[in-house]
C-alpha cells in the first residue's frame, strides 16, 4: 500500500523524547541498514523476532551516530496501521528528528502525507471511520469537554449508534421488500401504521443525535457568557479580571463602557466567550442608548447570565427584587466589591426575600476574593446545563450524512401518505442506506477519504 512512509510523530518543538514512525512493508529492511547495537546492525531476523520490545540501540549515518535511541518494532497486522511498523524514540531536539527523518528517507522511506498513519489503519481495518476522526478531535482539542467528547467516539460510541440505525434502516427495508415480492401471496404484512411508527423512531433517533450534537458544539465554540447590570458595579473589572487583560477600560464615571467587549476565556477548561456590556440605565445619549440596545442583545442571547451589582451602595431590597423579576432565577448574582460593602448588604435577606435557590457570588474584583468561587459556579453551570452522558459529537461529514438520512425518511413519509406503493418510496430507504455506509466508510471513495484525512496533521 503506497510504500513505507517515515514522519516526525511528536510536535516540532525541543521536548525530552521526540519520536519518528515508519510505517510499511520495509520497515525492517530500512531499520537494519540504520540501527547499531554494540558495533553490529541489527538483522532484519533481529527486528522481526523482537516486536514489541524496547531496544535501546544506536541510529547511525555510516559511521556518525545520529542519535541513541530507544527502537520499538510492531509486526503487521498488530499494529497501529495494520503494517510492520517501527518507532524512534530519540532526544526531542527537532534538529535530531529532522536527521533521523531524512537518514530514513535516503534508505527507502517517503514522506508521510497527512494523517497517512490514521487512513492506512482505517484502511487496514483497524480503525473505523468514524474512529479515525476522532483521533484528529483528540489531538486537536482545546477543552477537557472536547476532549471528552473525541474519546468517547474514539471508543466506538457513534459506531455503535450507527450500527444501530442502520439495523433499524435494514429492518425497515427487509419489511418493504418482502411486501414487494410476496404482495401477491396470501400473506399479511405490518400495517401502514406500524411502518410509519418505524420511521418515526428511526427519525427520532436521529433528530437526537443531531441536536446533541448541535449542543455540544456550541459549547465547544460558543458558549457566551454575558456579564450585565447598572453602570459602575463593576463589569468591566471582571472582563479583565478573568481574561487575564486589562481589556475594557474601567473607570469611575458611569457609562464608560458604551458598547459591549468579547474575550475568549476558559473556565475550567471549557473555552467560553465572556461579553461585558454597557451598564444598563435611562440615559439622553443616543450613542450609549445604542449601546445598551446592542447589549440587551448580548444578554438574551447568552448561555449564562451575570447580573453584576455593587455592594458598596446601598441598596433597596424590595425595588431589586422588583427591578430584576424574571432575570433573577436564571442568572448568577454578582455581589462584587464587597471589600467596602455598604453596612446594609446583607446576602441573607436577598436570598429570604427572593428564593433560597438564588445563585449569588459574593466577589471583589480588587482584591480577588470569591473569584475561585464564582468559576466554580459558572463551570457548574455549564456542566449542568449542557453536559449529559448521552451527547455525541457529529464532525461536519456525519452531520451532513445524517440530515441527508432524515430528509430521505420524510420523503418516504410523504410518500407513504400519499397512498404510493412500497415500490416507490424504497427507493428512499435506499438512498438512506447508502448514506449510513458513508459514515463508517463501507462505501469508499477516495474523494471522501482524501478530504477526512487532510485535515489531519503529519505523522498521525
Ligand atoms: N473597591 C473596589 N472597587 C471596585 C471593584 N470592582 C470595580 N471597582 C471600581 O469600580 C469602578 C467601576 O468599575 P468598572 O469595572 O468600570 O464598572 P462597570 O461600569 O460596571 O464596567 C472603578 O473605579 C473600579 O476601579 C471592587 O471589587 N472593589
Ligand atoms: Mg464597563
Amino acid at each position: 500500500m503506497g510504500g513505507t512512509i517515515a514522519a516526525i510523530s511528536t510536535a516540532n518543538t525541543p521536548g525530552a523524547i521526540g519520536i519518528v514512525r515508519l510505517s510499511g512493508g520495509q520497515t525492517s529492511e530500512i531499520c537494519s541498514k540504520i540501527l547499531s547495537k554494540n558495533g553490529c546492525f541489527l538483522t532484519v531476523q533481529e527486528i522481526l523476532s523482537s516486536p514489541r520490545k524496547a531496544i535501546y540501540c544506536d541510529l547511525v549515518d555510516d559511521e556518525h551516530i545520529v542519535d541513541h535511541i530507544i527502537f520499538l518494532f510492531f509486526k503487521a497486522p498488530y499494529s497501529y496501521t495494520g503494517e510492520d511498523m517501527a518507532e524512534f524514540s530519540l532526544h526531542g531536539n527537532p534538529l535530531i528528528l529532522k536527521n533521523a527523518l531524512n537518514l530514513t528517507f535516503r534508505y527507502g522511506t517517503k514522506p508521510a502525507g497527512k494523517g497517512e498513519f490514521t487512513k492506512r489503519a482505517y484502511l487496514n481495518g483497524k480503525l473505523e471511520l468514524t474512529r479515525a476522526e476522532a483521533v484528529n478531535r483528540l489531538i486537536s482539542a482545546r477543552s477537557a469537554f472536547e476532549l471528552e467528547l473525541a474519546q468517547k467516539n474514539l471508543s466506538g460510541e457513534l459506531s455503535r449508534l450507527t450500527y444501530k440505525i442502520r439495523s433499524d434502516l435494514i429492518g425497515l427495508k427487509a419489511e418493504c421488500e418482502a411486501e414487494i415480492d410476496f404482495s401477491t401471496e396470501d400473506l399479511t404484512f405490518e400495517s401502514l401504521e406500524d411502518r410509519k411508527e418505524r420511521i418515526y423512531h428511526l427519525k427520532n433517533q436521529i433528530d437526537k443525535l443531531l441536536k446533541n450534537s448541535e449542543r455540544c458544539n456550541k459549547i465547544i465554540n460558543q458558549t457566551k457568557i454575558v456579564i450585565f447590570g447598572p453602570p459602575n458595579t463593576g463589569k468591566s473589572s471582571l472582563l479583565n479580571c478573568l481574561s487575564g487583560k486589562d481589556r475594557a477600560i474601567i473607570s469611575h464615571v458611569p457609562g464608560t463602557t458604551r458598547d459591549y467587549l468579547v474575550e475568549e476565556v476558559f473556565i475550567e477548561g471549557v473555552p467560553v466567550q465572556l461579553v461585558d456590556t454597557a451598564g444598563i440605565r435611562e440615559t439622553e445619549d443616543a450613542i450609549e442608548r445604542m449601546g445598551i440596545e446592542k447589549s440587551k442583545n448580548e444578554v438574551n442571547s447568552a448561555n449564562i447570565k451575570l447580573l453584576m451589582i455593587d455592594t458598596s451602595t446601598e441598596m433597596d431590597y424590595n425595588d431589586f427584587t422588583d427591578e430584576n423579576k424574571g432575570k433573577l432565577h436564571e442568572a448568577i448574582i454578582i455581589a462584587n466589591k464587597v471589600d467596602i460593602r455598604h453596612p446594609n448588604w446583607d446576602k441573607e435577606k436577598l436570598i429570604r426575600l427572593w428564593d433560597k435557590n438564588l445563585n449569588i457570588c459574593e466577589i471583589s474584583c480588587k482584591t480577588k476574593q470569591g473569584l475561585d468561587e464564582l468559576l466554580q459556579l459558572i463551570s457548574q453551570k455549564l456542566l449542568h446545563q449542557d453536559l449529559a452522558s448521552d451527547f455525541v459529537l457529529l464532525e461536519a461529514r456525519n452531520t451532513y450524512h445524517f440530515t441527508t438520512i432524515q430528509n430521505c425518511l420524510n420523503t418516504t413519509l410523504d410518500l407513504i401518505h400519499n397512498n404510493a406503493p412500497p415500490e416507490i418510496y424504497i427507493k428512499e430507504i435506499d438512498a438512506a442506506l447508502d448514506e449510513i455506509a458513508m459514515i463508517n466508510g463501507k462505501v469508499e471513495t477516495e474523494e471522501i477519504l482524501g478530504r477526512i484525512f487532510s485535515k489531519f496533521c503529519v505523522g498521525k
